[in-house]
């Protein structure tokens, strides 16, 4: 069985992840979308409602599960039993990161190797911290996130008073 994993911030899940879900579902048997602790920033939103925000878009898909984890990549991987990451590039800014990131899961686990799928044209400017600015202003998003959760993330703001 062919399983790959999408890991992530999503913090919060935006339309381009979305996008790369949806393209990623279609070339494997199994999708295991993990949200992952990214120590060089500071989440919004709580591990328990990025994962929680990424089920209510994804729905209810055969091939598709969503999971949460505080360690590393390469140990969810071993504890999933994948071997295959794939991840999301849209520009030259996102390559280095995610080279040295493939490089080194791969310098720890031989096994491991990650794929990578360019990002929709649409999509090329969209990220989360993107998505929060927005929100933050009070400018629309519901362009960028999945409809469901567009909601959550206007009222976080609220909440916060920021
Ligand atoms: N179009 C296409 N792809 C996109 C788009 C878009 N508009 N937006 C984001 N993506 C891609 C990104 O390029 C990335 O591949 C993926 O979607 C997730 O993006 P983010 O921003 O939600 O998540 P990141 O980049 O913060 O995630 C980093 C991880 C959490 C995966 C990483 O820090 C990690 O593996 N953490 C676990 C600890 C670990 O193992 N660290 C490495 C060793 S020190």
């Amino acid at each position: 069985m062919r399983v790959l994993v999408y890991p992530g911030s999503f913090d919060p899940v935006t339309n381009g992840h979305m996008d790369i879900i949806e393209r990623a579902a279609k070339i494997c048997d199994k999708l295991i979308v993990a949200v992952l602790v990214n120590h060089s920033k500071a989440p919004l939103f709580t591990m328990e409602e990025r994962t929680r925000f990424l089920k209510m878009a994804i729905g209810d898909r055969e091939n598709i599960e969503v999971c949460s984890f505080s360690g590393l990549l390469v140990d969810f991987m071993r504890s999933v039993n994948a071997k295959t990451i794939i991840k999301g590039l849209r520009a030259v800014s996102d390559f280095e990161y995610e080279m040295q990131m493939a490089l080194l899961n791969r310098n720890m686990d031989q096994e491991i190797d990650t794929l990578f799928m360019m990002t929709s044209i649409n999509n090329c400017f969209l990220s989360s911290s993107v998505v929060k600015e927005l929100a933050r202003n009070g400018a629309r998003i519901e362009d960028y996130v999945p409809h469901a959760i567009a909601p959550f993330i206007y009222e976080k703001f609220k909440k916060a008073g920021v």
